[in-house]
């Protein structure tokens, strides 16, 4: 049972609630199935070691609930709910314009079950008839249907990466492997992949396959031999593992890392001198190697610098490295801090001195700990009085502490209006204000642009969190004009998050290069609400270097007293 299975059926649980006209217990649900999707640590681990409760939003009833359907793959209540309504309804309510409402009538109305129901009665115009919905939904729908199809299979980043480690060191352990690697997509760090590509040398292939085919969490082998074998995980992601001799490794590794679009301008540079590149290596017109070995050999050979993985996209990344003008990326070893954690004082899990000794574990030298302002039965957030004891706690702590700092915060909401819901005072006394959007998300193009431009213009506030509020797979950004945003935030010395959680990865990449080039700096927070969620900076850090920036783009490369020196207020 993966997490991912088991956030699916909470959600359906969510949904289902909705349905009936339930209120608040749809949101725990949503809540803590987010938890479970994003949660590294493989939740058997949890559910052995008893500590599911350590996870955001999952309290006793929630965490039986997890126990059941770890236990025995499914749960009963959900059953019982489901009965009313016996469709795939996690899969239909991907669909852009189906909520669970809109279901529960396609399957009354037509009968619908599954997507390909639903794509045929869409197909046939069937939906358009059905009193409520019309043409538009229906047109609505099919797009959407494209649109899911597409991203159906994807897993995040957050959960495919330690998945891929895992494997490979399992692999590393059987003493069968001289060298075994992520490829792929994975490699280059997108925020989702379609499947694993993992790269290998053996001296005993049969075996190595073999060892492979059978790892526990192999559901279903595909393909096995010496060169190429591919599986299906219990998850539902395949892997494929090839074993390449040595003196291709680097081909073989620059040709399946990607992307196709990066591999084709490649080639097209080699045969430009008359020369052959592919997966076994670079070749001269007479047929003699050049390169292949490694990756470097192969990018020198072809007159570039060494392009990171991350910048494979044909972004221009080609042209950069035949001048030299590739950009240095930001490292994870450059990253000093984590700019937005949560604590047991609002909805995490963790108390302040958890939260500052893992980090320091992880090798930070500080964190900001920005937890939410009140704003809602359901998260339950800082009030005035708890954020000023949460300050002086905070610098208790601090003289206790030696070579670690904890910079004191708050997570404001951006209202409607653009204005933020934390009193000036407060928003004085600590160290970072971020302020996000957390409800209305459907404003109007103008209004929402409005709305952000005021809250970055605001003198107090020093981080835009989570700029556009998507949710990959689940909800895309807010509609926005991003340009006059990052514009407005660049003039007024506001910073821009690249928020870490595997979900949000937001600012996306892309962005983080729009962003940067018009002089946005960027601070990287996980929004940890859990001591391992402080792994998400690694994700974090991969956007940043997929968007082309450099350390001096990135604060948390600063010391603290820098990083507080650059705020606006701090000048
Ligand atoms: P994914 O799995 O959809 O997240 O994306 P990738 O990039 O991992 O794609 P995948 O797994 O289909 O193939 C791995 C790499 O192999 C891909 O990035 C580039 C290379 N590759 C695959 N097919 C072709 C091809 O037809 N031409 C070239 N030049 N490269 C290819
Ligand atoms: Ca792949
Ligand atoms: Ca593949
Ligand atoms: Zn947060």
């Amino acid at each position: 049972m993966k997490n991912r299975q088991v956030a699916k059926i909470l959600y359906e649980v969510a949904d289902l609630l909705e349905l009936q006209g339930v209120n608040f217990k749809p949101r725990a649900y949503r809540r803590a199935a987010q938890a479970v999707e994003s949660c590294p640590t493989p939740i058997e681990e949890l559910v052995a070691e008893g500590k599911l409760s350590e996870l955001p939003g999952v309290g006793k009833s929630i965490a039986e609930k997890i126990t059941e359907i770890v236990r025995t793959g499914k749960l009963a209540y959900h059953e019982e709910l489901k009965k009313e309504l016996p469709v795939d309804l996690y899969a239909l309510t991907q669909v852009e314009g189906v909520g669970p409402k809109t279901a529960k009538l396609l399957y009354e109305q037509l009968g619908v079950r599954t997507l390909e129901d639903l794509e045929r009665a869409a197909k046939e115009g069937r939906i358009r008839n059905i009193k409520g919905l019309g043409a538009k939904t229906e047109e609505k729908i099919l797009r959407g249907l494209a649109e899911a199809r597409r991203t159906e299979k994807r897993e995040l980043l957050g959960y495919a990466l330690p998945l891929a480690r895992q494997l490979c060191r399992k692999l590393e352990k059987t003493g069968l492997f001289r060298r075994i690697q992520p490829a792929g997509s994975l490699r280059r760090g997108r925020e989702t992949v379609g499947d694993l590509d993992l790269l290998a040398i053996s001296d005993q292939p049969e075996a190595a396959a073999s060892a492979f085919v059978s790892l526990p969490e192999v559901e279903e082998v595909l393909a096995q031999g010496p060169k190429k074998s591919s599986v299906r995980l219990s998850g539902g992601l395949q892997v494929d593992l090839r074993i390449v001799p040595e003196e291709s490794f680097g081909a073989a590794l620059q040709y399946f890392t990607g992307s196709k679009a990066h591999n084709i301008r490649l080639r097209e540079r080699a045969v430009s001198r008359g020369w052959k590149l592919n997966e076994y290596g670079l070749f001269d017109r007479e047929g003699k190697r050049l390169a292949g070995e490694t990756e470097q050999d192969i990018y020198r050979a072809l007159g570039l610098d060494f392009i990171p993985p991350e910048l494979r996209e044909d972004q221009g990344e080609i042209q950069a490295a035949e001048r030299g003008e590739l950009p240095k990326l930001v490292s994870l070893k450059e990253v000093k801090s984590d700019l937005h954690v949560h604590t047991n004082w609002s909805d995490g899990k963790a108390t302040l001195e958890e939260m500052a000794q893992a980090a320091q574990t992880k090798g930070l030298a500080y964190i900001a700990v920005t937890d939410h302002f009140r704003f809602s039965q359901a998260i339950h957030g800082l009030s005035e009085e708890d954020l000023e004891r949460q300050i002086d706690e905070i610098a208790r702590l601090n003289e206790k502490l030696s070579g670690f700092r904890i910079l004191s915060g708050v997570e404001a909401n951006i209202q409607r209006d653009g204005s933020i819901d934390v009193p000036e005072r407060l928003l004085r006394k600590v160290d970072l204000v971020i302020a996000s959007v957390h409800s209305h998300f459907h404003l109007s193009r103008k209004e929402m642009t409005g709305r952000l431009v005021r809250a970055v213009e605001h003198e107090l506030v020093d981080v835009l969190g989570h700029p556009t509020g998507r949710l990959i797979g689940e909800r895309p950004a807010y509609e926005a004009d991003w340009e006059e945003v990052f514009f407005r935030a660049a003039k007024a010395g506001t910073f821009l998050e690249v928020n870490a959680n595997p979900q949000r990865l937001d600012l996306s990449a892309p962005m983080v290069r729009a962003a940067i080039e018009v002089g946005v700096r960027i601070v990287i927070g996980t929004d940890a609400h859990a001591l391992d969620h402080l792994d998400f900076l690694e994700l974090g850090v991969v956007t940043c270097r997929r968007g082309w920036a450099e350390k001096k783009h990135v604060l948390n490369c600063l010391p603290w007293e820098e990083l507080l020196a650059m705020r606006k207020r701090g000048k």
